[in-house]
Formats: structure tokens, sequence, C-alpha cells
């Protein structure tokens, strides 16, 4: 009871130190609350897992698992909740960190959850694609040591190895079978010394004695492995070690990224992509924004040449795209480089698409690849349940840039009644940032958007 309360006045007091919102790439996520960033890179793309804080939570009020991809690193895709802990029959509550993996064409996520007893747990979910469905083979937890049993991070070694690593406030891990879904041998601790995770400061705890909290992350780089990790004292920061083996010994390399950014906890989530390396992670950055609504932001990493990691800060994220939008084709609403006044929703009818919460919220798109012969007109599908002055205005390079054109939203009732709008455009050629910049007069749900197209 004693930890809960401190988890709530240090909650407080980082809220209050009003981090000034910039125009930024990070957080990546702007129409969800996310948290506990778990990158998978498969077939070009970053399918970037999350945990999801609610709307104004005062607690780790967390229901399910969201998926995001980027084949750019600046503009994502958002698919929606793709699990929750409602879809393990033994789960209860607390759809806290997840890792998914792929594995010979089957991709498994392993997820924390509090069961049925109040006991937490090790659930893993497979599917046959990275969006889903995803579905419990075990109908029990895969893990069921101790009350330490959350933050999964899951690795298969290059001889096929595979290692399922979790727990707080100490670091477990078994070999996992090439099932996945079982595991081989006996469930192991890593020795919590100071050697291997440095030496806590701060008050004295028996239980906390060295800088390792929980949120793992084994990752490897020519034949060094690396096992990132939220640390303390709370709040917290992201601290490493490393060694020749993926279990250990471990040698502590210090601090990877200070606390900052408005949350008491972090979480690392590393992965290759693209011949760069990223380190996403979470703060409280968003508006609204704290311990318990946080929020995933990305950053390019960078290596010294003896292996260790050159240490960061929270930054204003990736500006630079690593390709073009293809604006002829279909484009989902959901595909945003920066939003504000946006929310995600999903729906039978149209899948996900995001609501204008405001007039003059917007969407950014990043990159945009007109070519050297420009469309003639614009088409969206929309939806609004207000009567008249609605509309989505679209513009070039920044929110007051050219206007291309208008598209007046018709009165449809409802998010799951919708309208394919057409409107002619200006001319344009090249490659350039769009934002659409909704306008509408009523207080809250100005207009659904779904997706949007250029054509001749
Ligand atoms: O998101 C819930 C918990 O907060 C995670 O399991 C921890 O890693 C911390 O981020």
């Amino acid at each position: 009871m004693k930890f809960l309360f401190r988890l709530l006045i240090i909650s407080v007091l980082i809220s209050g130190t009003g981090i000034l919102q910039t125009k930024a790439q990070n957080p990546i996520i702007q129409t969800s609350y996310t948290a506990d960033p778990a990158p998978m890179v498969y077939h070009d793309k970053v399918y970037l897992y999350t945990s999801h804080d609610e709307d104004n939570s005062t607690w780790f009020t967390m229901n399910d698992w969201r998926l995001y991809t980027s084949e750019d690193m600046v503009n994502w895709t958002d698919h929606g909740a793709v699990l929750s802990y409602k879809e393990f029959s033994w789960g209860k509550m607390n759809a806290w960190a997840p890792q998914c993996i792929e594995r010979n064409g089957k991709f498994y996520m392993y997820v924390p959850i509090t069961d049925r007893n109040n006991k937490n747990g090790i659930g893993v979910a497979v599917a046959d694609s990275p969006y889903g469905p995803f579905i419990d083979p075990l109908g029990k937890p895969l893990i069921s040591n101790s009350m330490a049993d959350i933050d999964p991070t899951v690795f298969v070694d290059d001889d096929g190895q595979a290692y399922l690593m979790w727990g707080n406030p100490v670091c477990y891990y078994v070999k996992l079978n090439e099932d996945m879904i079982t595991y081989d041998g006996e469930i192991e601790q890593f020795p919590n010394t100071v050697a291997a995770f440095g030496k806590r400061e701060g008050k004295e705890d028996p239980r906390r004695p060295t800088t390792y909290e929980e949120g793992p992350w084994l990752y490897k780089r020519n034949d060094l492995y690396y096992l990132l990790f939220a640390a303390g004292p709370l709040p917290e920061h992201i601290g490493y070690s490393t060694s020749s083996s993926p279990i250990g010994p471990w040698k502590y390399q210090g601090v990877l990224m200070p606390t900052e950014g408005r949350s008491f906890t972090n979480h690392p989530g590393i992965v290759d992509f693209k011949g760069k390396t990223y380190l996403f992670y979470h703060n409280g950055a968003l508006p609204g924004g704290g311990g318990f609504t946080r929020s995933v932001c990305v950053d390019e990493v960078k290596f010294k040449e003896d292996g260790t990691i050159v240490p960061m800060t929270m930054t204003a994220g990736i500006t630079k795209s690593l390709g073009t939008i293809n604006p002829y084709i279909k484009n989902e609403a959901e595909t945003i480089a920066w939003s504000e006044g946006v929310k995600a929703n999903k729906n039978e009818v149209v899948g996900n698409f995001i609501i204008a919460t405001k007039n003059e919220a917007y969407t950014q798109v990043k990159q945009v690849d007109f070519r050297d012969k420009g469309p003639a007109e614009f088409t969206a599908r929309v939806g609004t349940v207000h009567n008249g002055n609605v509309s989505m205005e679209i513009r070039l390079d920044s929110l007051d840039g050219e206007l291309l054109g208008t598209v007046n939203v018709p009165l449809t009732g409802g998010d799951d009644r919708w309208s394919l709008v057409s409107t002619k455009v200006k001319q344009v050629e090249g490659v350039h940032d769009l934002y659409f910049v909704f306008k509408g007069k009523a207080p809250n749900n100005i207009l659904y958007f779904d997706y949007w197209k250029f054509s001749d």
C-alpha cells in the first residue's frame, strides 16, 4: 500500500512539471495514450505493439494491446486493439507490457495479465498474421511463477534457441521450446548484483539493491547481448547491461536514458530497421499526459566502437522520413505523422478511423510524393452527426499552407454511416507534407474520417 501511495505522489509531482508541447514527431502516437513499446521488424515494416492507458486514467487502467505500423519511421498507421486480456479465459485485468515475435511464419505475443485469483502471470497468444487475430493456445498462463511475473521480453538467438525474460523487481528467464508456447527446464533468476545491474541510489530497499526495476528487453548486435531495462529508483530511467551470452553474466553499462518526460515509469524496446537502430520508450508528454496517461516515443541509437551505446535523452523525434507516401492509392486517415485534437476509433463498418474532436483539429502526413503530374481530384470517406458547416481543408506543408481544396462533409448521422466525397484540387507537384484541417462549430466530435486518395 505504501508503494502504491508513493507511486501516486510521484505521478502527481511529475505531472505538475508541465513539459511544453512542441512541434515534434515525439510522441509518435497522439490519438490514444500508449505505453510499453514493443517494436518488431518484419518484411520492411516496423510493427509497434504497445500497451494502452485508458483516457483520464488515475491508475494503470489498461485493457488491451494496440498495434501501429510504419515503413518510414515518421508516418504511423493505427490498427487499433489487436488483443485484450478478455480474450484469455483466465484473465481478469492489467493488460501491461507485451512483446510479439515472429517464428516460422507464426506470431507469438507474450503478455502479462492478472488472473482471476489476482495472481500475476504471463500468457502467450498466437496468430498467423502480425495483425492477429491472436488466440490463447494454452487456456492458462505460460508462466505463473510469482507476483513478479510482468513485462516479458522474447528473443530467438541465431542458433534457434528462444528465451523469455521478465520480472519486477528481479529478472527471470527460461528457455522456450521451438513451439514457443512451452518451456524447457527450470525458471532461473539473473543474480541481482551491483556488477550486473549497478547500485541503486536513494533509500535502501533490500528487495531492490540494484537499479534493475522492470521492463527488460534483450537485443543482440555483433555477438554482444544487451539487456535494456527500466531502472530505479522511481521515477525510472533506462539502464542497460551487456554480456557475451544471452543468459549473462551481465555487466552493468550505466544509464542509457535519464529520468525525464513527466512519467514515473519508462520502458525500452530496441530494433534494427533499414540500417539504423531505434530505441522506443515512453513518457507523459502529450496534453493530459502523466504517469498513467503515457505516450510512446522513438529516437535513433548510436553505438561507440566498443559496442556500448551513446547515452540518450528524449528528443523531439525523428524528422527525416525513410520513404514517401503515394497519394494516388487509398490511404488510411489513421496514417499520421502528427495530429492535434484527433482521437482513434474502430468499428465493424469501416475498421479503424479517426475522429476530429474540435474545430481546427488536424492531422499531418509527411513526405507525400505527388510526382511531376499533379492530381485533379481528392476523394475521402467521411461522416458527421452535424448538419452543415462541417469541412476538411487540404493544405500543403504547414497548417496555414497553400489550400489545395476543401471537402464539405455531409450529415451522415453516425460513425456507422459514411459518405464518399470528392472535390477538385489545385495542381501540385513533388514531395510535400499534407495537412488535413477539420472545421466545424460543434463543441466535440466534429467529423469522422476513414480514408483519402488523390486522382487524375
Ligand atoms: O504499463 C504498466 C507497467 O508500467 C509496465 O508493466 C511497466 O513496465 C511500467 O511501464
